[in-house]
């Protein structure tokens, strides 16, 4: 395939005949240029959300339940044919497309809510469920999910368990690894996995759930999930402040865990090129005068909307008169507060907006955080890449950082003219190599996918790496799970 010059086609696996598709249509309902879809009707199921990846899958398989997945994967298992479950499609790391010419196995039609008890806070779902639908029906019910994030209105929350997102309120809720309860899955063989358990302590021995949390669809697909899902905050306060130094926001993150605790539901970082992009693309005005290098978005969840809000205007007075941070603002509505959101959240959006953009996702100690972005822009400087009043033909528009700071989470984002080899050259491994360097991860929450599965070593011992391949191995022996990502064979 032209998009991946670096990868061939695996000839264990078969091609598909007009026998198979006439099979799959008597199973669900298919796209499929055989029967006479269009190229733009498959190019949104072979196209990621980023425009960077483009598979060439010939069908789509659209099942309406678990059944269904299961038929069609024992069909495929036992006919050699690659498949990729795909959610939502917004993945930042080619995961949900295929590379060459993979099924993909959509799952937008397995979405029932098939239950919620409020006494428990526990919901079980099918996959395909819209993070947002799913959110928006706890919240009738006094409930939230306990993931959200910037792509809510069409990731699926099987795509989400799937890639353990993590997501802006991670700090307070946790990792899905600790509220997911129970997964129902199919295995490549067409097997019914059901491990939907409603319980939260079940010590009856392997943990079979936790290894589909992130797996990205290579040893199963996820049909449905429970989870445990907290109450909905009654008061959540926001709160925007411009930072002098990252020395200086370590110091607000220090205060605001001190003085906020338990009430602390997101500590979220932006640098100012981030937000002079979001200002030039959305055209609005920013909520402080001042411009600094660092700004810090805060939210408080809790229970007592006099005390929340009593307890931010200290901090933020507190931080003021110390000078800790130069300017700040409390959002007086929900309406402010989703606009302040919207500074952080608009981000990846904006990105992409000069022609393209190069993503890291990595987990870096936070004393170091945001060297990692001084030195990258550094470096594709020194290598004549970086636009500047010097250099205006750069193809590097800028380098800038944003992301979970709470959780010690950096998105480096490199948005360029073009997508460009001598780009990704300098980038790649210079920035694993960084990160190896601190003990980091080269993968904190978007997964691995066909953009870092080449770079694992970096994160993983080669020890870890071998378990992880006898693992695909046991569930995925004819590998026709998502091939060419995640950990390699
Ligand atoms: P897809 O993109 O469709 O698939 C992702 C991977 O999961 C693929 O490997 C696919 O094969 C697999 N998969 C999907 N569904 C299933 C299933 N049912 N069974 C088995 N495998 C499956 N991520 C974060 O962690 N935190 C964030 O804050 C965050 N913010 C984002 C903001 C924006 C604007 C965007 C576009 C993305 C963001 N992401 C974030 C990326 C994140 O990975 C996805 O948004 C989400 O978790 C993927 O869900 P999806 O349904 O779109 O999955
Ligand atoms: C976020 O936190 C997402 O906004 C996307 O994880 C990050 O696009 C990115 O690099
Ligand atoms: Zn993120």
């Amino acid at each position: 395939a032209d998009s991946y010059p670096e990868i061939k086609r695996d000839s264990r696996f078969a091609e598909l005949t007009a026998d198979d598709v006439k099979h799959f249509q008597s199973i669900c309902p298919i796209l499929s240029s055989e029967t006479g879809n269009s190229e733009d009707e498959l190019n949104a199921f072979n196209i990621d959300w980023m425009r960077k990846y483009r598979g060439q899958a010939r069908l789509v398989l659209k099942p309406k339940n678990t059944e269904d997945i299961s038929k069609i994967l024992k069909y495929c298992n036992e006919r050699k044919l690659a498949v990729v479950p795909q959610g939502g499609n917004t993945g930042l790391v080619g995961g949900g497309v295929p590379v060459f010419d993979e099924i993909v196995i959509s799952m937008n039609a397995l979405n029932n809510i098939r239950s919620f008890d409020p006494v428990s806070g526990i919901l079980v779902a099918d996959a395909g469920v819209i993070l947002e639908t799913a959110d928006s029906h706890l919240r009738k019910h006094g409930h939230i999910f306990p993931l959200d994030l910037g792509a809510k209105g069409s990731c699926h929350i099987g795509g989400n368990v799937a890639t353990n997102a993590g997501g802006l309120r991670l700090l307070r809720y946790g990792s899905l690894h600790g509220t997911v309860l129970g997964v129902e899955a199919v295995l490549p063989d067409g097997t019914i996995l059901d491990d939907l358990s409603l319980l939260r302590k079940n010590n009856t021995g392997y943990d079979l759930k936790q290894l589909f949390i992130g797996s990205e669809g290579t040893i199963g697909i996820i049909t449905a999930i429970s989870v445990l899902c907290p109450q909905m905050p009654k008061a959540q306060n926001v709160a925007f402040f411009a930072v002098e130094s990252f020395d200086k926001v370590q110091k607000t993150f220090v205060k605001a865990k001190q003085q906020l605790s338990e009430i602390l539901s997101a500590f979220e970082l932006m640098d100012a090129g981030t937000q002079s992009l979001v200002a030039k693309v959305t055209g609005k005005k920013r909520p402080l005068e001042s411009q600094t290098p660092f700004y810090v978005l805060i939210e408080t969840s809790g229970s007592n909307p006099e005390h929340d809000s009593e307890k931010l205007s200290t901090l933020l007075e507190d931080l003021m008169e110390s000078g800790d941070v130069t300017d700040g603002t409390l959002a007086e509505s929900e309406t402010q507060a989703r606009e302040l959101w919207g500074w952080r959240e608009g981000i990846p959006e904006v990105l992409g907006h000069g022609g393209g953009v190069y993503k890291y996702d990595v987990s870096i100690p936070l004393a170091e955080f945001y060297t990692l972005v001084e030195d990258t822009r550094a470096h594709l400087a020194s290598q004549g890449l970086l636009k500047s009043e010097s250099n205006p033909d750069g193809v590097v528009i800028d380098v800038v950082g944003y992301g979970h700071m709470g959780d010690s989470n950096l998105h480096l984002n490199i948005p360029v003219s073009q997508y460009d080899k001598r780009i990704e050259k300098a980038l790649e491994p210079f920035v694993y190599i960084w990160i190896q360097k601190r003990r980091g991860s080269i993968s904190a929450e978007h997964g691995l996918g066909v953009a870092k599965s080449e770079f694992v070593g970096y994160s993983r011992a080669e020890t870890e790496l071998g378990v992880m391949r006898m693992l695909k191995k046991l569930f995925d022996p004819n590998g026709i799970m998502n091939p060419y990502k995640y950990i390699k064979a």
